[in-house]
């Protein structure tokens, strides 16, 4: 998912330098968001219901990542969650999440994140090679750092995961969609994995429960309908880490279903979330019962 088959193209600027841009714009737009958040957290918009918000913070982190990688990387494209696609030509392009965890953000939850990845290819999960990321939770002032081929760290430390309990011990993220349909089918699939796992965490950001994969303090992670953006730079974490980052039937992670994790606890959760149909259209799950 991180990296498809073909290798990263010639020519490209050294992943370290990427890595530190990466984390450079993504402390500085943290400090915006976590020192200018007002006591009250207004909604600026809504999008795919009116609980998908987007705050005024939002909006004014993007600025600030988009004007920062004007200045230090003028060539390169843009794709952001809340301003879209701006094309560039150098062949890299920034996916960039201005916060990770806007509803946690709007109610003052901790567990909110910045997160920026650079990419080559066409900046899609199934298309794209992930350079380099930073996903930085101002919060609680933790930072994930990766590239490509360089490993992953937390503020500095080499991440590497270890071996996970078998399934029935495993301590599993998620998380659910905005809209009313996709939350039924999701609470479907959840009810029946429940029974099987240790227990279940949904933290609300995705790009942090990817991170908390690649740091051991989840065992897997799998939720459907990932933007982008929302993946990333915590894939690239959970790789450099040593993990894995998938979808369902042999499809790279993205929108349909992300799965992280080590490898042989992923494939037994593709397997049963494979048997839920858990990627079916909303709708369309398995009968109950
Ligand atoms: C969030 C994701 C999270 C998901 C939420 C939301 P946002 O992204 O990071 O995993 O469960 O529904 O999509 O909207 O806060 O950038």
């Amino acid at each position: 998912m991180t990296s498809p088959r073909e290798p990263a193209p010639a020519g490209l600027p050294p992943v370290p330098e990427l890595v530190a841009v990466a984390e450079r714009i993504a402390r500085e737009a943290g400090r915006l968001i976590l020192d200018g958040r007002p006591q009250t957290v207004g909604v600026a918009a809504t999008k795919s219901s009116a609980v998908d918000v987007v705050t005024a913070m939002d909006l004014a982190s993007e600025e600030l990542l988009r004007r920062m990688l004007a200045e230090l990387r003028p060539d390169d494209a843009v794709l952001g969650e809340e301003g879209g696609h701006r094309a560039g030509t150098s062949g890299v392009t920034w996916v960039v999440d201005p916060i990770d965890g806007t509803v946690n953000y709007l109610y003052g939850l901790p567990a909110y994140a910045v997160s920026v990845a650079a990419v080559v290819g066409e900046p899609t999960p199934a298309t794209w090679t992930v350079l380099a990321a930073c996903v930085h939770a101002p919060a609680t002032q933790e930072t994930w750092t990766a590239g490509r081929g360089l490993g992953a760290h937390l503020d500095g430390r080499r991440l590497t995961l270890g071996a996970t309990p078998p399934l029935a011990g495993c301590l599993l993220g998620t998380g659910f969609g905005y809209v009313a349909e996709r939350r039924r089918a999701q609470a479907r699939v959840l009810a029946a994995l429940l029974p099987q796992v240790r227990d279940v965490r949904r933290m609300g950001a995705a790009a942090i429960d990817l991170c908390q994969v690649a740091t051991g303090r989840l065992d897997l992670y799998y939720e459907r309908g990932l933007q982008p953006w929302d993946l990333a730079a915590g894939a690239l974490v959970v790789a450099e880490a040593g993990g894995v980052v998938t979808g369902l039937r042999g499809a790279p992670a993205g929108s349909g279903m992300t799965v992280a994790g080590t490898p042989e606890r992923v494939a037994e959760l593709v397997r049963i979330l494979e048997e839920q149909a858990a990627d079916a259209p909303d709708g369309a799950g398995r009968e109950s019962g």
